[in-house]
């Protein structure tokens, strides 16, 4: 497994902590491991590849589905794909995870569950204040859904975890189970 391309994908609400985790593990195993390491950072995948794209489930599953077939192809040349959308339908996170095992690859879905509840109290952006105002609409965990994953390899709730905790739980699954 420590020779095969592997993708690592984050999942769970905004504010969740899903990017700063995914940079963390971006920069550990990029000190640790002989596998070159490509981040697709949320902000530059909506500006890049999925450019255009809204937030409607299509737009959504669109995005999500560009992504993981990223990673899977980044993951077919043995790399390690890292990647953290929101990705809040099941059957998208489905495709993502046969994409990277059709390309021969490892998939590792983490699921960032910091609740609701924590993650509007972080508010960084405003964007759940605006959404509890009515000024967006469509917003994940407010008017909009998250399908809880059911086939999470791995649950972080980051309420009381640091980054540096949360990269290292990653690390360690990632050793016990031969990944890197
Ligand atoms: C959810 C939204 C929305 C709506 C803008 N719902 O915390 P952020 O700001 O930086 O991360 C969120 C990001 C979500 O984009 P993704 O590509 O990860 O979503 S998905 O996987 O569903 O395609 C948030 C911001 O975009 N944002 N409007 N309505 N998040």
């Amino acid at each position: 497994r420590r020779h095969r391309g592997l993708v690592v994908f984050l999942t769970g609400l905004s504010g969740s902590g899903k990017s700063t985790i995914a940079r963390g593990l971006a920069d550990a195993l990029r000190e640790s491991g002989d596998r070159t390491v490509t981040l697709l950072d949320g902000d530059v995948v909506r500006r890049e590849l999925s450019a255009g794209l809204g937030f409607t489930k299509a737009d959504r599953d669109l995005n999500v589905r560009r992504i993981g077939w990223v990673a899977a192809e980044i993951a077919r040349h043995r790399g390690v794909g890292i990647c953290c959308p929101i990705a809040p339908y099941a059957a998208a996170r489905t495709t993502a995870r046969e994409m990277a095992l059709a390309a021969g690859a490892g998939f590792v879905l983490v699921h960032v569950a910091t609740p609701l509840e924590v993650c509007e109290r972080r508010d960084r952006k405003g964007l759940y204040a605006r959404a509890r105002a009515g000024l967006l609409t469509g917003m994940t965990g407010i008017d909009d859904p998250y399908e809880e994953p059911a086939d999470a390899d791995l649950v972080l709730d980051t309420t009381d975890l640091s980054v540096a905790d949360a990269v290292q739980a990653v690390l360690h699954h990632l050793t016990e189970t031969g990944w890197v």
